[in-house]
């Protein structure tokens, strides 16, 4: 069988659970039968809850750049993930040769570095060069429980969208943490039924219109929000559909031949 690479790049705020949903999605990856390469992509990550195939920091360290240069940790970051700039290649080569099905991105947290600088969109466009990609934007299931911040943190996710300019699904992340009764509230946010007009009753907006008008426009253009958790695994069956119907065009490594690279 000829192994296609497909390239998730797992992209949310800090702390939404990337590294631990790169984790979870990976090991669910391997118990279908397929294949995947786990990439830390966070110059700055102390630890990962997965073993790294391919590691940044092996070729740029933060701790390194605040001492040699010294910075504070968000100028070495800046620094660190511009230099990346120069390992690039190598980077893609070492992905490359592992010649997995898939292969997972686990980028730094920042999104104000990797999403909304120059070079983060250029890495990453570099990587996927030649490869189907999709990303996969997490948001703490928490920060959608009102729909003010639901909104702001789905502009959020269109804004990265716009800059990375890949396909991208929606995550909701550590859904074991709500109650049975959030979990209804959380869902029906995203429900056909949800109306912006109801924000109306939030005495917190400042401009009605505007957030009307922003409820809208995230209404329509939110495709695919999947409710997850790594600790329960609920979504991530979701989550590989989800990146089958964006990237695979009916094609689905779970009916083909199992790649034997286990
Ligand atoms: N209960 C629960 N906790 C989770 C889940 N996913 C992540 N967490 C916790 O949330 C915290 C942040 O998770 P990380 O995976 O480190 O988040 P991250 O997005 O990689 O963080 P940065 O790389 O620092 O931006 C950790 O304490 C995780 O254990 C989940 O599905 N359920
Ligand atoms: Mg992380």
């Amino acid at each position: 069988m000829v192994v296609t690479l497909y390239y998730i790049i797992v992209m949310g705020p800090a702390g939404s659970g990337k590294s631990t949903l790169t984790h979870a999605l990976s090991s669910w990856i391997e118990d279908h039968e397929m294949s995947v390469t786990r990439v830390n992509f966070d110059p700055a990550a102390d630890s990962t809850p997965y073993t790294p195939d391919v590691d940044v920091r092996s070729y740029i360290n933060v701790k390194d750049v605040m001492s040699k240069y010294g910075l504070g940790p968000n100028g070495a970051l800046i620094a660190a993930v511009d230099m990346l700039v120069n390992h690039i290649s190598d980077i893609k080569n070492e992905i490359e040769s592992f010649n997995d099905n898939y292969v997972i991105v686990d980028m730094p947290g920042q999104l104000e570095i990797v999403a909304f600088r120059r070079v983060g969109p250029l890495l990453i466009n570099y990587l996927t060069e030649g490869r189907k990609s999709v990303a996969l934007f997490l948001i703490d299931s928490y920060l959608t429980l009102s729909p003010l911040s639901t909104i702001s943190m789905l502009l959020l996710s269109i804004s990265t969208m716009l800059r990375m300019g890949k396909p991208q699904i929606i995550a909701l992340t550590k859904a074991d943490l709500l109650s049975s009764e959030q979990e209804v509230r959380l869902i029906n946010m995203f429900d056909e039924e949800f109306r912006c007009d109801d924000l109306i009753e939030s005495r917190d907006i400042v401009d009605i219109e505007l957030a009307l008008r922003l409820c809208e426009t995230v209404k329509e253009s939110t495709i695919d929000v999947i409710p997850t958790s790594a600790v329960s695994g609920k979504g991530l069956d979701e989550i590989y559909a989800a990146v089958q119907r964006v990237l695979g065009y009916g094609e689905d490594y779970l009916t083909e031949e199992p790649s034997g690279k286990l």
